[in-house]
């Protein structure tokens, strides 16, 4: 470039920057009077995060009998967080190859990362893997998988609707709603019943535009624990195709509804089997225990093999700028244990004792709640799947749990079943007792 091509690219950047702030500053009107006023003086204070913010208040609180069930995170009996044995090991082996680099990873992250996550997912005979249909990018976490996902079809897609069950995951309107996509809900749960409301999912879906995209809980729906049959999601499966919906799975909690990778599965695999399209976010921070290394994948199943490797291309547009391409060790730690059969072994045990005693916990509160007396129907405690169990209890009756004997969870009365102990059930159990039986 010469000289005067230069000054002028330079002074359009300068022109360009100091437009931005006098535009801005007109905007927020606060230029600092004094040295002690901040341009950020009408900064408003948000609120905290509905579900990691019941983190934050359990952490100021001093009282040694507080109990956390908000965030659904695993904790062992003892109610310390657990790093399982497998990821030690692959650890250990990731720390003494002495050939490991740090360089950066590509913008789709770790190819056997990626390769073994969609095996992991679709199976390993998967049709749509062998006729590589599928892309596979390593993202943050099922977050970040959810995100990338939403931005894809944001920019590439003709339907920007996208249907989220009622109620879902807290952060999924905010991930949709911020990627550019127009979120609406379907009918899912039934309070009155503690079940499904099937009609009323069959209809919001019927009505819905064709092409509307429609995000699903692969298994062990949060925060309601209550998941179609089959049978139901064979009926759901048919509305979708026969629509031209567009299903988009959110698969944070492989192996952790039933122990069983393969069985968590079946519901994704039932819309990869029928040849058509499909999204898939999924997280290793639940299965694997590995939240704060934000390691998952989004899968995007296409119809032939030259539109998935076109998706591909257009999927690191979106990637690149956004945080460039992902961090390497907890893909790393994933695919060692993935690609080694022993290890692999070792983490189907580690992952089904997670579960079970999951589901233990279940029957001793249920039991404990018989015992107590308490009014109500609380079979549901032991019929809902997966990590949380929806208690029905409302935010009066949760404020006054956290006020009373210091037990957090989130305002809807979601309470995580894996962050209870044998030992810890009986508070919790006098705790809900107590709230039912003094508050309606
Ligand atoms: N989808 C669902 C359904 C989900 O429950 C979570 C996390 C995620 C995706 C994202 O997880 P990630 O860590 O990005 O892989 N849920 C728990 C934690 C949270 O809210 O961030 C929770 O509901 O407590």
């Amino acid at each position: 470039m010469n000289s005067s091509a230069a000054d002028r690219r330079l002074s359009t950047l300068v022109r360009h920057l100091v437009g931005t702030v006098n535009n801005e500053s007109s905007i927020i009107s606060s230029s600092p009077t004094s040295a002690g006023d901040s341009v950020f003086a009408n900064v408003v204070r948000a609120p905290e995060d509905p579900i990691l913010g019941v983190t934050v208040a359990y952490n100021k609180d001093p009282s040694p009998v507080k109990l956390n069930l908000g965030v659904g995170a695993y904790r062992t009996e003892e109610g310390k967080p657990l790093v399982l044995n497998v990821v030690r090991k692959a650890e250990q082996l990731l720390v003494n190859d002495r050939s490991r680099v740090k360089e950066y990873l590509p913008i789709v992250g770790l190819a056997d990362f990626n390769k073994l996550s969609a095996k992991l997912l679709l199976g390993a005979d998967s049709p749509a893997i062998q006729g590589n249909l599928v892309t596979t990018v390593q993202c943050l976490s099922g977050t970040g998988s959810l995100r990338v996902g939403a931005e894809f079809l944001a920019r590439n897609y003709h339907q920007r609707t996208i249907y989220i069950p009622n109620p879902t995951w807290g952060n999924h309107t905010k991930i949709f709603t911020l990627a550019g996509l127009n979120v609406k809900s379907y009918r899912y749960y039934d309070p009155v019943t503690r079940g499904l409301n099937i009609q009323g999912l069959l209809e919001d879906l019927g009505s819905a535009p064709s092409g509307a995209i429609v995000l699903l809980h692969a298994c062990a729906h949060n925060p309601t624990g209550v998941d179609p049959t089959i049978q139901q999601w064979e009926q759901i499966r048919r509305l979708i195709r026969s629509k031209s919906l567009l299903p988009f799975f959110d698969s944070a909690y492989q192996g952790f509804a039933s122990g069983s990778l393969d069985g968590d599965a079946q519901s994704v695999r039932m819309f990869v089997g029928d040849g058509g399209e499909c999204f898939i976010a999924q997280s290793y921070a639940k299965n694997m225990g590995l939240y704060g290394e934000r390691v998952g994948a989004l899968s995007i199943v296409c119809r032939t093999a030259d539109v998935a490797s076109r998706v591909e291309s257009q999927l690191k547009l979106v990637i690149r700028p956004m945080y460039s391409n992902p961090p390497i060790h907890g893909a790393s730690i994933v695919a060692t244990v993935l690609k080694d059969r022993n290890l692999f072994h070792e983490w189907t045990l580690e992952l089904k004792a997670m579960a079970d005693r999951i589901i233990t916990m279940r029957q001793q509160l249920f039991d404990a709640l018989r015992a107590r007396g308490t009014p109500g129907d609380w079979s549901h405690i032991i019929k809902q799947i997966g990590m949380f169990t929806f208690t029905g209890l409302n935010s009066k009756q949760v404020t006054f749990m956290t006020k009373e004997y210091h037990i957090y969870m989130t305002s809807d009365g979601r309470i995580s079943m894996a962050g209870l102990s044998s030992r810890t059930v009986p508070h919790l159990a006098d705790a809900i007792h107590a709230a039912v039986t003094t508050l309606t």
